[in-house]
Order: structure tokens, then C-alpha cells, then sequence
């Protein structure tokens, strides 16, 4: 016999919406887990979310055999751009299939490693900025130029040129309302919605400039073939290995906008954290810079150097641990189920939130110091070592993140020349962090001042 699922007490017609707040709903969640534990029901607007977050649960609904991923909420909204391209399609959409089968090696870290100098172009770019002496540096919205940058230079060898405006470019902003207004969206009741026309016009405006941007890019490229194996090209001349099948046109701009929204603030955000904690954590940020120091002296990182920065990679795994930067993602039931050995019974279809930044906290994984920043956690084989599915900051299963491998050559090549080359401090020393939630999360108000090392490269 089944139970039924922890829920706070619901008010008529709204049911749990006020346990929600809006800025920061990942806030209330994790406030409601520790509350009610592991797993808890919400009442949204008449829709019944489960949330999941203890590890034994999250372990049981990673499974594809049981469980799929849920387009639903913002998802379903940056839906109206990119169709149904990787990230927003449903799994048994025949375009899903041929453009991951497509791209799944062209994504590969064999594929990636050929990136390298185009990544360092632009990570070159971050590098003169921050050596203006004494600027007032706001690392969000830096390491968002350099994802965004990077992204657009690497898959289509197109340049945004982020860095030579004082303001972002026009697509980059257009893309910021863009995802900000489809986070929005999906909360707003219908009627409320409707009413809305000056900021549905805004967010068909803004659609616009990012659609006519990637059908200019792709049909630039067909009528003057380069001979360039960027992603692009790859999209355009190569075949689906099980249908034989080629990606459409339409298909291939809504894919490269889809790397765009999908690769940008989860890297920024990832770099943002990194840097918090390894300033709010001097010892760690002393180990880490006495790696870099002794691999790499003061000559330009390389890739074989990639293997032998361990301490570097726990730091980017710790961060992800602590701050996963995609903190939310929805799967269902394929049919009736149970779950937790027959406690509690989930419907066909039902959403299922796994909170990973609370799965990335449980006691029973990652003991009584889980709150802790300690790479250390994740050296010498430990991190091999964990149970399966314990740290998943990039999803789970088939439809994890294709760009895992360029996420993190983009952020060690990144993170390893910043580090290399000037000295970080918070421009307010007594800086506390809080957390800003728009698809994805990143620290609140986190300003720094770089100064560069002498002696540096
Ligand atoms: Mn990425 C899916 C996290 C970088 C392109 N990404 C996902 C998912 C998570 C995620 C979590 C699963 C979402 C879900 O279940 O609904 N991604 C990250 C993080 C980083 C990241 C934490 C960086 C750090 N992602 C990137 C980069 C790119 C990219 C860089 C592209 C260049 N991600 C994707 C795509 C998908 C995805 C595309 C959808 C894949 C699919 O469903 O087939």
C-alpha cells in the first residue's frame, strides 16, 4: 500500500503557491525539503509537482528505462524559438533523433580538442580586459560574453564580438529578455498572459533578431561553402547514420540557437561559482594556483596539460557539486508506477522535479561536511568512486548534456589562464552570497578586482 506524498497545507483555488517565493524559487524548494523531506508535493495553479531530492530517490527515477525527460515550464517556452531542437524536444520527436545522433560526435572530446585555439581567441579577449588596472569587474557578466562568444565562434565561426562594447550586442541582449520572459511566462496564469501585449510583443521582437540572425548564418554558409569542419558544417553535409536522413535547414538554425541558450549562463554561471569559492576559500585557491604555477610556469596552457591539473579539475567538480548551474530538471513516468520500495505511487506523465542542489547535499553521499567546499572530496579516484547518479549537475541519461566536453575545456582553459595570471579579490570583501535565478543560477552582486601577477605571461 502506498502513502501519499508529504505536501504543506494548500490554500482553495491557488493551492502552494505562497510557499513559493518568485525570485528565488529554488530558495523555497530547498527550504520545503528540509522541511519535508526527500520528497514533497506541490500544488501549482490546479498542477500537482512532485519534488524529488534524497539520493535514493533521484537514483531511482534515473533510469530511462522507467522515467523520461519532461519538456515542461520555461522549457516549453524557449520551446516557441527552437522548436524541437536538442534541448526542448520530446524524446520520440524523429528531429530529436537524427540531430543527437548527428551531433553527439561532433560534440565529442576528440572533436572538442580541435576547438582549443578558437576558445583562445576569445578566452585572449577576457584575459586584456581584466588587465585594465584596478577595474571593478563583474564576473557574470564577463564570463557570459566569453560563453556566449565562444559558443557562436566554435560551432558556426561566427564572432558576436562581445568584448568591444561597453554594452552586450543586440543578439545577446535579445537572447538575455528572450530566456528571462520565458522563465516569466510559464508563470503567469493564462488570462494574466493575455493581457500582456506590450511584453508579447517584445518577446516576438526579440524571437526575431535571434531567428533572422541563425537563418542569415546558415544560409550565408550554403551559398559560400567554407572549407571549415565547424558544427555548422557538420549539420549541413552529413547524414543521419540510421536514416540516412538530412537535418533541414530550419532544424539546423534552431539547433545552433540551441546551443547558444543552452551553453552560455550554465558555463558563466559554472565560472561565476568557481571564482566565489575559491575566494571565499583562500587555502584552496593557494593549492590550486600552486598547481597551475608548477604545470604550466608561464606559458599558455595546452591541452595535454588538461591531464595534469587534477586539483583543477576537482575545484570545477566541486563547484558544480555545491552549484549545480541548471539546478532543476523535470522527468515523468513512462506508465503507473511506485517509487521509494512502494511508498509512494506517481502517475503516468506526472512532472517530477529532481532538485540537484540538494541531491548534491545529502548526508548519505557526501557525509556531515556536505555544506563544505572541499575539492579534495573529489580527487584520488573518490570521485570515480561515488554511487551512480550522486553528482549530476549535467542531467541524466539520453538526454544529458551534449556539451559537456566543450563546457569543460571552455572552462578549464578559462579558469587556468585567470588564475595563472592575476591575483582575485571580492571588491567587497565582506561579500555574502546570494543567488539570482533566471533559467539558471548564478551568484547575486558578485563584483571582483583582478590585478595581474608580476611576472605574469
Ligand atoms: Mn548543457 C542539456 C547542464 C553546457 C548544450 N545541459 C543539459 C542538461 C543539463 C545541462 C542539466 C539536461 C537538461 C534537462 O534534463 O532538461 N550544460 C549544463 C551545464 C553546462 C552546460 C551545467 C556547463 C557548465 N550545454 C552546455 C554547452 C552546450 C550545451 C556548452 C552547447 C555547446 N545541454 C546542451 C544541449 C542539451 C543540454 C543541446 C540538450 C541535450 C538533449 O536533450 O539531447
Amino acid at each position: 500500500m502506498s502513502i501519499p506524498i508529504p505536501q504543506p497545507s494548500t490554500i482553495p483555488f491557488i493551492g502552494n503557491v505562497t510557499s513559493v517565493e518568485r525570485e528565488v524559487p529554488l530558495r523555497s524548494f530547498r527550504l520545503l525539503a528540509r522541511t519535508y523531506g526527500g520528497i514533497y508535493q506541490l500544488n501549482m495553479l490546479g498542477q500537482k509537482l512532485i519534488f524529488v531530492s534524497s539520493y535514493d530517490l533521484v537514483n531511482e527515477v534515473s533510469d530511462d528505462t522507467r522515467f523520461n525527460k519532461r519538456v515542461a515550464g520555461p522549457l516549453r517556452e524557449v520551446r516557441n524559438l527552437v522548436g524541437d531542437a536538442l534541448f526542448t524536444a520530446e524524446s520520440n520527436e524523429p528531429n530529436w533523433g537524427i540531430a543527437h545522433r548527428l551531433l553527439m560526435p561532433a560534440f565529442g572530446t576528440l572533436a572538442v580538442k580541435d576547438m582549443l585555439e578558437e576558445m583562445r581567441d576569445i578566452s585572449n579577449q577576457l584575459l586584456l580586459k581584466w588587465e585594465r588596472p584596478n577595474a571593478l569587474i563583474d564576473p557574470s557578466d564577463d564570463f557570459t560574453r566569453v560563453a556566449l562568444d565562444t559558443i557562436a565562434y566554435c560551432s558556426m565561426s561566427h564572432r558576436l564580438n562581445s568584448f568591444y562594447t561597453e554594452q552586450q550586442p543586440e543578439f545577446a541582449v535579445a537572447m538575455g529578455d528572450f530566456l528571462r520572459e520565458s522563465g516569466a511566462r510559464f508563470t503567469r496564469p493564462r488570462v494574466v498572459q493575455a493581457l500582456m501585449q506590450g511584453a508579447t510583443a517584445k518577446y516576438k521582437a526579440d524571437m526575431k533578431t535571434m531567428k533572422d540572425l541563425a537563418d542569415q548564418i546558415v544560409a550565408t554558409r550554403k551559398a559560400h561553402p567554407t572549407p571549415k569542419h565547424d558544427l555548422l558544417d557538420i549539420m549541413l553535409n552529413s547524414r543521419d547514420p540510421k536514416t540516412g536522413q538530412a537535418m533541414t535547414e530550419q532544424s539546423i538554425a534552431e539547433n545552433l540557437l540551441t546551443f547558444l541558450i543552452a551553453g552560455h549562463e550554465t558555463s558563466s554561471g559554472m565560472m561565476s561559482f568557481m571564482v566565489y569559492f575559491l575566494l571565499k576559500n583562500p587555502e584552496k585557491m593557494r593549492k590550486l594556483r600552486a598547481e597551475i604555477d608548477e604545470v604550466l610556469g608561464d606559458r599558455p596552457i595546452q591541452y595535454d596539460d588538461f591531464a595534469k591539473l587534477p586539483y583543477l579539475i576537482a575545484v570545477m567538480r566541486e563547484t558544480l557539486r555545491l552549484a549545480a548551474t541548471a539546478p532543476i530538471r523535470q522527468t515523468a513516468a513512462l506508465k503507473d508506477t511506485t517509487i521509494g520500495g512502494g511508498k509512494y505511487a506517481v502517475k503516468k506523465g506526472a512532472p517530477i522535479l529532481v532538485i540537484s542542489w540538494e541531491l548534491h547535499r545529502d548526508p548519505a553521499v557526501w557525509g556531515d561536511d556536505a555544506e563544505e567546499f572541499r575539492p579534495e572530496r573529489m580527487l584520488d579516484g573518490k570521485f570515480e568512486a561515488l554511487p551512480p547518479n550522486a553528482w549530476q549537475p549535467f542531467g541524466f541519461g539520453f538526454r544529458a548534456c551534449i556539451g559537456r566536453a566543450f563546457a569543460w575545456q571552455e572552462v578549464c582553459l578559462v579558469m587556468a589562464s585567470v588564475i595563472q595570471r592575476f591575483d582575485l579579490s571580492f571588491a567587497d570583501p565582506s561579500y555574502t552570497l546570494e543567488l539570482k535565478q533566471t533559467l539558471t543560477i548564478k551568484p547575486k552582486d558578485l563584483y571582483i578586482r583582478a590585478s595581474l601577477r608580476s611576472g605574469a605571461v
